[in-house]
């Protein structure tokens, strides 16, 4: 019985604690819904202009998807798992659209233009759904597309003299007016996903 008594008395003071928590949580939450300077203009800078090519050598610009909502994603063929996997997943979302994919976009831009020449993107592509396209351009315009969607892309030498790329792998989703919405979730069924992806039709 002794212990039993400093925990009954620590209880309420834990409570009570624990109430200013989320008193200052709410309060914080509230302000950044309500303030609109903190969060929104973070949001609205992600994305922008860019001069590109793609696979086939065609020049694409960010004018190309203007009126589709588009999902936009940065890697580079030589990447082992996460680039591959997150390609295979928006072909499965790509199908699930059906023909509706036509009114949509999905751009794959490399952060490794030394290496992802637009033969090099044209043959890493067949293997996906011919609706995205892979983007790529000399080093100082694929800079500015990634300064553009603030995107990380460090170079990582390996020991044989090659190198491995570390970067972003979040998939945004773009709406008509070329702004930012949301990152889309892969983590859910394609056919979710490209019911997301339909709304902003
Ligand atoms: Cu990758």
């Amino acid at each position: 019985m002794s212990e039993q008594l400093p925990r009954k008395r620590i209880w309420p003071v834990v409570g009570a604690f624990l109430c200013g928590l989320a008193v200052v949580f709410g309060a914080i939450v509230y302000i950044a819904g309500h303030s609109g300077s903190a969060i929104g203009p973070a949001i609205a800078a992600v994305g922008g202009p860019f001069h590109l090519e793609d696979q086939e050598g065609k020049p694409v610009s960010d004018q190309d998807v203007k009126g589709k909502p588009f999902l936009v994603f940065f890697g580079y063929t030589h990447c082992p798992d996460v680039c591959p996997s997150t390609l295979f997943e928006l072909s499965e979302v790509m199908k699930w659209l059906g023909k509706d994919a036509d009114r949509t976009g999905v751009l794959f831009i490399t952060v490794d233009p030394e290496r992802d020449t637009p033969a090099v993107l044209k043959d890493y592509m067949s293997s996906f759904d011919p609706h995205m396209r892979a983007l790529t351009g000399d080093p100082a315009a694929v800079e500015a597309a990634l300064k553009a969607y603030r995107v990380y892309a460090k170079k990582i030498p390996l020991k044989d003299g090659d190198y491995t790329m570390d970067h972003t792998a979040v998939v945004y989703l773009m709406d008509k007016d070329g702004r930012f919405v949301a990152p889309f979730n892969l983590k859910q069924t394609p056919e979710a996903a490209a019911e997301v992806l339909r709304r902003y039709l």
